[in-house]
């Protein structure tokens, strides 16, 4: 009986611990440090670290010690010293910087942030804040009910994350719907904004991770993991703006890509042998649709053992590769993780000999089923083993690859359940698949971006599928296999848009679906919106049609040709946002109330079916196969309609007729388009001309950048920047340009002005000396200069 008793009480005990949440508790003792508070709790450890005025860094954990692995998505280093106060009141803490107020109670340790005017921001949930149950880490806050919430990345039911849940665990989903979860990248970054305001916090965890704002409860929103720290960074705006650029100045911010890279690329499952891929090669140039990028696709390979070439479909791939360049093609390669289980294959003998594979607990390596049959799958959390990873890289660029394109690094198998044991070196640190999972794909990209560095001072492109917070500082993205049809038209413009909120700028889709059969209408449309997204690539999967832009006959192939020749055209304007987003991490194609953040209607659903590229140029495209009309949101101030060659002035939402080869696009006043006459690819002549598209305000700024586009001479200074300042009264418009770095020579000798929107001067003065050679037509004013001689121009009323 007595042992009865004590089994029972052991499992009433034992069931008490393991069934319940435990919370931080009761602060008992800190210690000040010059950049941080290190806090005492009863049943936790509580860093708090001052990173900045407005960026706080919260760091809990219920084991012995925090983890002393470096994080991989943090690459910002962590300042010795900061400025904040500290205030120790009987039942609370106050800690000030210059920009916010952070209370803490302390029994129990609950936080609540508030800006210097005492706003609350943002709050521990009174009951819950920070707990644990057994490995798993939760953060409970407090839910407004006014309060929206944007982010999580690769996401696919719109912007709104608000009354759902999310999970973050990279998935290979073919055919993924609008109401599927876990995809391809995770990011556990999300922004909250209120009367307005926005904060952003970053959940640096990458174990399989939850984010709950406020579904199935009206108290709080939660984000948590199965493991790891509960480790976030909370980051003030108030503007939107800042706190993505303040989130990528943690993580880091896109590498400018080569300029090829912006252009239109050829892809499809899979073009073999090389006669086909020649045929594609010269029907391109034959029929003038402008590419730049011949994909490869798994069947290039000898039995999907990577590295290597099928002698039958491509005897001499150097050859091919070579013509190719001479046709102004690049070509980028697949290269999926798995390594062929073959002991008479040198990639799977060195990863062996020296150890570079993950392993299971007992020293034997890991196999998992995927196209190379069992397959060795590199250990990319291992420095040897990137090193390693990036000279096999190197070897074949030696071959004329000129990019590399990261797929099933989820890590993918088939049957998708890679053991949770398997182990990693996690940078000397050891841990299992549950840790290591969300960021495989992130260290094959690094792994990769540092062997191509290394191989050359020449700008590679890289692509990859799989990611996690900071993939931006290495790859590119596209949003994996999606389907030809009118859903998945939508969701390559909001999963894009997701992603340039969470820091991703570099983002596409597979146009015209990757699973499935467009019709043409479709087809044209998703043409109209990938030359408006950053990545641009045509790809479909295995068992469809042949795809290509003049597979569509007669009344296709023109509308698709006029979309990609608009991009072209556009390739400088472009070009100067991917520069922009270098300096800033802003995302290139942006949501509506990333610019309009104070304007309700950039808020509505409805608005997130229409984008801004940079700050003035809105784009509207039709995002289904059947409308003939589009409703868009023009916010206040006056708009220029570039195709109807007409003002409008904003603050309202309009209708517009949409043809089957319109896409709605507008220029904001004050706005400057950089253009260039369209090329078959980049390179394909020198470019000596460029048209400015100018819609002149009261005052604004563009400043123009240019370098080689090749090389990372760039990173070394080489690169030019030009100044336009536009200021216009009722007497005068006066444009004048300024360089205000020239470390490169541009081959640019002649501006075309085109002033749009605007009245009949009496009188120009090109640097004060009177000119009258220009032509004024439909509010339209076009002047061609020598860039050598042009200071400022004056248009005179
Ligand atoms: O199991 O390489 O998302 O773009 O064409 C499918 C073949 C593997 C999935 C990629 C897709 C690619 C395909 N891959």
């Amino acid at each position: 009986m007595r042992n009865i008793i004590f089994i029972l009480l052991f499992v009433v005990a034992f069931s008490y611990t393991y069934a319940e949440f435990e919370f931080a508790g009761n602060i008992k003792n800190y210690k000040v440090f010059d950049n941080r508070i290190e806090f005492e709790l009863t049943n936790s450890k509580f860093n708090l670290y001052v990173i900045d005025n407005n960026i706080i860094r919260f760091r809990f954990t219920n084991q012995k010690d925090f983890s002393l692995a470096p994080s991989y998505a943090i690459t910002y280093p962590l300042p010795s010293k900061s400025k904040f106060s500290l205030n120790d009141q009987e039942d609370r803490l106050i800690i000030k910087t210059d920009e916010l107020i952070i209370n803490i109670s302390k029994k129990p340790c609950r936080i609540s942030i508030y800006d210097t005017n005492n706003n609350l921001l943002n709050q521990d949930e009174e009951s819950f804040g920070v707990a644990f149950d057994n490995d798993e880490v939760r953060c409970f806050k407090k839910l407004f009910n006014d309060e929206k919430f944007y982010g999580l990345g690769e996401k696919t039911d719109g912007l709104l994350r608000n009354g759902k849940q999310y999970k973050l665990w990279n998935t290979d989903f073919p055919a993924y719907t609008s109401r599927s979860d876990e995809l391809y990248q995770s990011i556990p970054f999300f922004i909250g904004i209120r009367n307005y305001k926005a904060y952003g916090i970053f959940f640096d965890n990458t174990y399989k991770s939850y984010f709950n704002f406020g579904a199935s409860n009206n108290r709080f929103y939660w984000f948590g993991a199965e493991g790891g720290e509960m480790d976030y960074y909370f980051i003030y705006g108030p503007d939107i703006k800042r706190v993505i650029s303040d989130y990528t100045k943690l993580t880091g911010r896109i590498h400018l890509p080569p300029l090829w890279s912006l252009g239109y690329q050829q892809s499809r499952y899979s073009y073999y042998p090389e006669s086909l891929v020649r045929t594609i090669a010269n029907t391109f140039r034959e029929r003038k649709i402008p590419c730049d990028v011949i994909y490869f696709d798994i069947h290039y390979m000898d039995e999907y053992r990577v590295f290597t070439w099928n002698k039958e479909r491509f005897p001499d791939p150097e050859k091919l590769l070579r013509d190719l360049k001479n046709l102004g093609f690049k070509v980028v390669t697949i290269i999926d993780p798995g390594v062929k289980v073959d002991s008479n294959y040198f990639v799977a003998q060195e990863g062996v000999k020296n150890n570079l594979f993950a392993r299971y607990p007992d020293g034997t390596f890991y196999q998992g089923e995927v196209w190379p049959s069992w397959a060795y799958f590199p250990d990319f959390t291992k420095e040897a083993t990137r090193t390693w990873w990036g000279e096999k890289i190197g070897g074949f660029l030696n071959q004329g690859v000129e990019g590399i394109w990261n797929d099933m690094n989820e890590p993918a198998v088939w049957g998708q359940n890679f053991p949770d044991i398997v182990l990693f070196d996690d940078n000397g640190f050891t841990a299992s698949h549950k840790k290591i999972h969300n960021v495989y794909g992130l260290s094959m990209a690094k792994a990769t971006y540092d062997g191509l560095r290394k191989y050359s001072n020449k700008r590679h492109f890289i692509l990859t599928r799989a990611g996690f917070s900071g993939i931006q500082r290495y790859a590119a993205v596209w949003t994996g296999d999606n389907i030809a049809n009118d859903e998945h038209l939508y969701l390559a413009c909001t999963m894009s848009l997701n992603m340039g909120l969470s820091g991703v700028p570099f983002i596409g889709s597979d146009v015209g679906g990757f699973i499935g059969e467009p019709s043409d209408e479709l087809i044209i449309r998703w043409y109209q919106l990938g030359a408006f997204t950053p990545f641009f690539r045509g790809h479909s999967a295995i068992d469809t049609r042949f795809r290509e832009p003049y597979t569509f006959g007669d009344f296709v192939e023109p509308d698709i040709k006029r979309a990609i020749q608009l991009r072209y055209k556009l390739l400088p304007f472009w070009y100067n946002e991917f520069y922009n987003s270098t300096q800033t991490g802003l995302p290139i194609m942006r949501a509506m109330f990333v610019n309009y953040q104070y304007d309700e209607n950039s808020y509505y659903h409805d608005a997130q079916y229409q984008f801004m590229i940079g700050e003035n140029l809105l784009v509207a495209p039709v995002l289904n196969s059947y409308d003939k009309f589009k409703k868009l949101y023009l916010p206040a101030g006056r708009w220029y309609d570039w195709d109807e060659n007409k003002v409008i002035d904003g603050g309202k939402w309009i209708i517009k007729e949409v043809p089957i080869n319109k896409i709605p696009i507008f220029l904001k006043e004050g706005g400057i388009i950089p253009m260039q006459e369209v090329l078959n690819y980049v390179g394909e002549k020198n470019v000596d001309s460029l048209q400015f598209l100018i819609f002149p305000s009261a005052k604004s700024e563009y400043t123009f950048y240019e370098d080689d586009g090749i090389s990372y001479d760039n990173e070394n200074g080489k690169y030019s920047l030009t100044k336009f300042l536009i200021e216009q009264n009722s007497k005068s418009i006066k444009l004048s340009v300024e360089k205000i770095k020239n470390d490169y020579q541009s081959s640019v000798k002649k501006y075309n002005l085109k002033f749009v929107g605007i009245d009949k001067p009496r009188k120009i003065n090109l640097n004060k000396k009177e000119i009258k050679n220009y032509s004024y037509e439909a509010n339209t004013l076009m002047i061609d200069l020598d860039v050598s001689n042009f200071i400022t121009l004056e248009l005179i009323y």
